[in-house]
C-alpha cells in the first residue's frame, strides 16, 4: 500500500498550546509521525514515500483566500512584534459581539486578524506552519491521485491535521482541511458522489462546514458527543445539511466510556448509510483518539479494534483514501494505523 508522508511536517513544532488560558505541553507533535512511520516500516506491506507539490489550486477549491494569505502572511506580521512567541489569538470575534451590526471589517494588526481567521487557543502557528500545512496537503493530494489513478487504498500522514479548518477557519490543531481537500477533487474528477468516513474521536466541523450544501459530497462522522465533547458547537445528530446538501450529512454521536462493541455498532450505521448512497471512493478521516489510552478522547476502543473497523469499512468494497487526522498516545498510535490500514487492505 502506498503511504505517503513528508518531514515537512516538522517546520510545524509549536513549544506549547494554551488550554483555557494555560500554555501546556503541545498534544499534536512531530513525534505523532515519527511513531506512525516507524511502524510502517516495520511492516513489508507497507510502501513510504512522498508527495510532489501541487500548489494552492486544490486548497482554494475549499477555503476562502482570505485564509489561505493570512497562513501564508501571518509570522512576519506576528513576529515584527513578538518573536519569541508563537502566535495565538486572545480576542475571537464572537458573533453575539456585532448582532444586528452586519459582518463589520477584517482587521490590520496580527492580534486581530488572528481572532478573525481561528476559533481556538490551542492552534498555534510559528515560523514553519505554513509550510507544514501545505506538504499536508501534498500528501492527501497524492494519496488521491494515486487512487484517482487506480490503487484500492492509500494513506496520507498528514501533519497537522485538517478536518476541524472550515472555509474560512483554523483551529483545533487544524489549518487546512486536507481531507475535504481530496475529497472535493475525486468529486471534480470523477463526476460520482463521494463520501468522507470521519473516524476522528472529535466531530470533524470542517468537513461537515465545508460541504453543508453539497449533495454531491456525504459527509458522516463518528465523534464524542458535542454535549460533553470538543468542539462543543457543532456535531449534533440534527445537523443533516441544508439546501441541496439535506440529508447528505450524518452525525453519529458516541456516549463516553464508548468501547469495541458500542463502537462497532455505530459503525455500522455510518457504513450502512454510505453504502446506500452511490458512489465508488471513500475517503476516511482517520483519528486514531477514540482509542482507550488517548489522552484527549474519552472512548475506550483497543488497538485490535482498529482492524476490525478497518475490515468492515473495506467491506463496502469501495477504494479508499486514508487521510491521517487526530490520536495522540504515542505508544498506540503507530500500531492502530497498522491495524487498520491491514485490515482495510485484506478486506478491499
Ligand atoms: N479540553 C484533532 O484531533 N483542544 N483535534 C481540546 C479539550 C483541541 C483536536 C481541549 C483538540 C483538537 C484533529
Ligand atoms: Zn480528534
Amino acid at each position: 500500500m502506498r503511504c505517503i508522508h513528508t518531514p515537512r511536517h516538522r517546520l510545524h513544532d509549536p513549544p506549547d498550546e494554551v488550554r483555557h488560558g494555560v500554555p501546556v505541553p503541545p498534544v499534536e507533535r512531530p513525534g505523532r509521525v515519527e511513531a506512525v512511520i516507524d511502524a510502517l516500516g516495520a511492516d513489508e506491506r507497507f510502501e513510504l514515500e512522498e508527495p510532489g507539490e501541487h500548489g494552492l489550486e486544490p486548497i482554494l477549491a475549499v477555503h476562502d483566500e482570505g485564509l489561505v494569505r493570512f497562513l501564508e502572511t501571518a509570522w512576519p506580521l506576528w513576529a515584527a512584534e513578538r518573536p519569541e512567541e508563537a502566535a495565538v489569538a486572545d480576542t475571537f470575534p464572537n458573533p453575539a459581539m456585532r448582532d444586528g451590526m452586519g459582518p463589520g471589517h477584517e482587521p490590520a494588526s496580527a492580534s486581530g486578524l488572528l481572532g478573525w481567521w481561528s476559533f481556538d487557543t490551542a492552534t498555534p502557528l510559528v515560523e514553519g506552519t505554513y509550510a507544514a500545512a501545505r506538504a499536508a496537503v501534498d500528501a492527501a493530494v497524492a494519496a488521491t491521485d494515486a487512487v484517482l489513478g487506480g490503487e484500492g487504498v492509500a494513506y496520507a500522514l498528514c501533519r497537522p491535521p485538517g478536518h476541524h479548518a472550515a472555509r474560512a477557519m483554523f483551529g483545533g490543531y487544524c489549518f487546512f482541511n486536507n481531507a475535504a481537500i481530496g475529497a472535493e477533487r475525486i468529486a471534480g474528477e470523477t463526476g460520482e458522489r463521494v463520501a468522507v468516513l470521519d473516524l476522528d474521536y472529535h466531530h470533524g466541523n470542517g468537513t461537515q462546514q465545508i460541504f453543508y450544501e453539497r449533495p454531491d459530497v456525504l459527509y458522516v462522522s463518528l465523534h464524542g458527543d458535542p454535549a460533553r465533547a470538543f468542539p462543543h458547537y457543532t456535531g449534533y445528530p440534527d445537523e443533516r445539511g441544508a439546501g441541496p446538501g439535506f440529508g447528505s450529512n450524518l452525525n453519529l454521536p458516541l456516549p463516553e466510556g464508548c468501547d469495541d462493541e458500542r463502537y462497532l455498532r455505530v459503525l455500522d450505521r455510518a457504513l450502512e448509510e454510505i453504502g446506500g448512497a452511490s458512489g465508488s471512493i471513500l475517503v476516511v478521516s482517520l483519528g486514531m483518539d477514540a482509542h482507550r489510552d488517548d489522552p484527549l478522547g474519552d472512548a475506550a476502543v483497543t488497538t485490535e479494534c482498529y482492524g476490525e473497523i478497518g475490515r468492515r469499512v473495506a467491506g463496502l468494497g469501495r477504494r479508499l483514501v486514508v487521510v491521517q487526522e487526530g490520536g495522540y498516545d504515542l505508544a498506540s498510535l503507530g500500531e492502530s494505523v497498522v491495524r487498520f490500514l491491514g485490515g482495510a487492505v485484506v478486506a478491499g
